[in-house]
């Protein structure tokens, strides 16, 4: 690895040193991978075992990976804040598009990416057997390596949990399960159709887009069995796109060149945000405004029994902010491109309700303290 972009540029220094705990296999470690290769950020990667998860969960307040442990014990979390923090900061070719417009609407596609694509990457782990076995394998000899039990028992322990919480618990039956599918395949059509006219998503450098489609279509999609056979036979240009994500280092793309504006070929992605995610995003926002703790939901005539996320209220508090923030010919080029797409009405749907997560704006350095008012998520 180059030395460090860190020591050049003095906001950076606290991460010199820096701790990166994950696992090879993890949608938003792969993600977060990929930023800190292409940016040239030294750091050490650390297999999470579950003493590792419960510590990063006590230093966080949030049970999850990656987690990136700096030297001088603060800890950050999430890869959105995270990505943008350190992307507010460092020089070299920036991730972060610099036209406004560009970069609202990738964080709308980064944020489609992480939550939406996330029930497709979780079927076609857990419910194909080919998937299913190896990766339980993996989880119980990897992450769950510091527990004393037989590793077949760990692997029965970790296949039945995820099962319960991400396949049958998160809405997948054999009512939706063909909807669920296609949303990865008609994703991978999407994704070839650019991928064929360019090398990024926005041009000839990779920006926040292909970080965030990065989560899904590296460590699952491209790496499990049976979606990573469907993307080889149906999007080569898919499957060598994340190769070249994965090598891309910033050095090699000094002056390399974006497009104007948002493409054309964005929008049946956008349009699908906009008969799904985003309404799924309202309906959880209500629902969690409500207190419930399920909803029902019917997205492009399939109805879905889910849980209510409390995190992803403030995903959708998120994209509304950044959304709010704009001003001028900015403002009114999201708008318009947000109604062309059917997003503007999903999005506006609901005011998202205080969900007590990160009340003072810490992120990505979240505190068990700081992470929520009331212990909603643990
Ligand atoms: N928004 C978070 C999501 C992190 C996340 O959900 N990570 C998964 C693994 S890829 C996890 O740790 N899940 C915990 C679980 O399954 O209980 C981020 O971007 O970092």
């Amino acid at each position: 690895m180059e030395p460090a972009v860190t020591s050049s540029n003095p906001d950076l220094t606290c991460l010199e040193g820096m701790v990166v705990h994950g696992l090879d296999l993890s949608y938003f470690t792969g993600k977060l991978q990929a930023y800190l290769r292409y940016c040239e950020l030294p750091h050490r990667f650390v297999d999470m075992d579950t003493a590792t998860m419960r510590r990063a969960a006590h230093e966080t307040g949030m049970a999850q990976m990656p987690a990136i442990e700096l030297a001088d014990g603060r800890w950050m979390t999430d890869t959105t804040p995270i990505i943008a923090w350190i992307e507010a900061r460092r020089t070299g070719p920036a991730v972060m598009p610099a036209d406004p417009v560009q970069k609202v609407m990738s964080l709308i596609l980064e944020d489609y990416a992480d939550e939406w694509l996330w029930r497709p990457a979780l079927h076609y782990r857990w419910s194909f057997e080919p998937d299913t076995r190896l990766m339980g394998h993996r989880i119980a000899a990897e992450m769950m390596r510091d527990i004393p039990l037989p590793v077949t028992l760990r692997r029965a322990m970790i296949i039945r949990r995820q099962q319960v919480k991400y396949v049958t618990g998160d809405g997948i039956k054999p009512a939706t399960r063909t909807h669920v599918e296609s949303v990865y395949l008609r994703n991978l059509a999407w994704l070839e159709a650019i991928l064929q006219t360019r090398p990024f998503l926005l041009g000839d450098r990779p920006t926040l887009a292909d970080f965030g489609f990065m989560g899904p279509m590296f460590r699952h999609f491209s790496l499990d069995p049976t979606p990573a056979r469907i993307m080889r036979d149906q999007a080569p240009a898919v499957f060598a796109w994340v190769g070249r994500v994965w090598a891309a280092r910033q050095q090699g793309f000094g002056e390399a060149a974006l497009v104007e504006g948002i493409p054309a070929d964005w929008d049946p992605i956008l349009a699908h945000a906009g008969q799904t995610y985003l309404p799924y995003l309202a309906a959880n926002a209500s629902a969690f405004g409500r207190g419930d703790k399920r909803l029902s939901v019917t997205l492009e005539g399939v109805t879905y029994d889910l849980p209510v996320v409390p995190y992803r209220v403030h995903c959708l508090e998120a994209l509304q902010t950044a959304i709010s923030d704009l001003t001028g010919g900015a403002a009114a080029q999201v708008r318009a491109r947000l109604e062309a797409t059917g997003c503007w009405q999903p999005l506006w749907q609901v005011k998202a309700p205080d969900t007590g997560f990160d009340p003072e704006g810490r992120l990505p350095f979240l505190t068990r303290q700081t992470a929520w008012t009331t212990p909603v998520r643990p």
